[in-house]
């Protein structure tokens, strides 16, 4: 009887590990750099959760704004900004202020 019980423990334990699920992969910070009117590439391997920091290497004003309202980054000259990607999907983004400025953020 006790050994018994043992072994449904010891199965309960063993099932219990199975369903976990593996780990998440920790959250990675990018850089998309925005230099005379262009956005820079943007990373190919984006999940939810990671961070993007814009970064405004040109004198005139941008953003960073995806066109969902997911985040918003307001860019004055040299500034840096850090999004956080908070859904999966293909995102849309643009500068508010140069409608040519655009891209899309492919986040997994
Ligand atoms: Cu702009």
């Amino acid at each position: 009887m006790r050994s018994r019980r043992a072994l449904f423990f010891a199965v309960s334990a063993g099932t219990l590990l199975l369903v976990c699920p593996p780990a998440a992969a920790a959250p990675r910070t990018y850089t998309v750099v925005i230099d005379k009117m262009k956005f820079g590439p943007v990373p190919a391997q984006l999940r939810k959760g990671d961070a993007i920091i814009w970064v405004n290497r040109d004198f005139l004003r941008h953003t960073a704004t995806a066109t969902d309202h997911s985040f918003d980054a307001d860019l004055p000259a040299n500034a840096k900004v850090k999004t956080v990607l908070k859904k999966s999907g293909a995102i849309p983004f643009i500068c508010r202020y140069h409608p040519g400025m655009r891209g899309v953020l492919r986040v997994r």
